[in-house]
């Protein structure tokens, strides 16, 4: 949860809530992707209250937003599987982005493929501006098992990047202007480093602070958020450190943001009545960087 100090409070000289609860909402959900856009936080999630309480199968996304941290109000779906002709099933952890006037949601389906959807709105009105899948399994050469888990990324001088993969798998490749294709296939992402924390398992998630590029990944399951830097966005990224430790469900899947001066993480974990590994709870908490631009360890508060 967000604290506000009294200290704070006191000097904004505004009436803001001491404390915002971890779960933010009581829908349950998973695999936060956070948007800052019309001085709002958009959190964008996979639907677990639409699934069957035994696996992630349901068929649609949510999304969330809100200014203060503090209140937060349910859009509804933006999107769901039945949006891509060519899919069946499956709506996992989606990516979103602004760009171009337009916002895009990079998501996973069928367990194989990755497609985009593109709006002028950020919650409602998304469609398929391709009528084919971004990346493919089968069809694309150097996916992986489980192209899954996308996380898009634009770089300061325009070039811009869709992340994915599971199965131990890291995977980058370069997306064009338009956000809605790729060129130069498929890469590898190399974590160097030793130890068992620098294995990726899944739910990579890649942001750039002071000139850095920063890789943080879950490292299996259940998992850590551990994560890896780079002078370059494709790579080779070096292991520096666990970001966020298990959490009270086998998957851990993250994203970070800076919003009006300060950087937060949002994760999943089982927070409401009835949770299990497939009805998971949005949870949101301070992330906070040392002078040398190391990571310190996230505090999961649970109130
Ligand atoms: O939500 C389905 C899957 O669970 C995601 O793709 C993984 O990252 C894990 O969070």
């Amino acid at each position: 949860s967000l604290i506000v100090s009294s200290a704070v409070v006191a000097t904004a000289l505004v009436a803001m809530p001491a404390q915002a609860a971890n779960p933010i909402v009581t829908r349950f959900a998973g695999d936060p992707s956070m948007l800052v856009a019309n001085n709002r936080v958009y959190i964008y999630a996979t639907d677990d209250q639409g699934n069957s309480g035994t696996y992630w199968d349901s068929n649609a996304w949510r999304v969330y937003s809100s200014s203060n941290l503090v209140d937060w109000t349910d859009h509804g779906a933006p999107f769901s599987v039945s949006g891509f002709s060519w899919a069946t099933q499956y709506a996992w952890a989606p990516s979103a982005v602004q760009r171009n006037g337009y916002y895009y949601l990079y998501l996973p389906v069928d367990r194989t493929k990755i497609g985009v959807a593109r709006s002028t709105s950020p919650t409602g009105g998304f469609s398929d501006p391709r009528g084919s899948s971004l990346v493919e399994r089968g069809r694309d050469a150097n996916t992986g098992e489980e192209p899954i888990d996308p996380a898009a990324f634009v770089d300061d001088n325009g070039q811009a990047y869709l992340y994915f993969g599971g199965a131990r798998a890291p995977k980058v490749v370069r997306l064009n202007a338009d956000m809605i294709s790729t060129s130069g296939g498929v890469q590898n992402l190399t974590i160097t480093g030793t130890g068992s924390s620098t294995a990726f398992g899944e739910a990579g998630f890649v942001h750039k602070r002071n000139g850095v590029y920063y890789f943080s990944y879950s490292t299996g399951w259940p998992g850590q958020i551990a994560y890896a830097t780079a002078s370059n966005p494709l790579g080779p990224f070096t292991y520096r450190g666990i970001l966020l430790d298990y959490t009270n469900n086998n998957t851990n899947h993250h994203s970070i943001a800076e919003y009006n001066g300060r950087w937060y993480i949002a994760y999943h974990r089982n927070g409401l009545p009835g949770s299990n590994d497939f009805r998971r709870s949005l949870a949101m908490d301070y992330l906070n960087y040392n002078s040398d631009g190391t990571i310190a360890r996230v505090t999961q508060t649970s109130v």
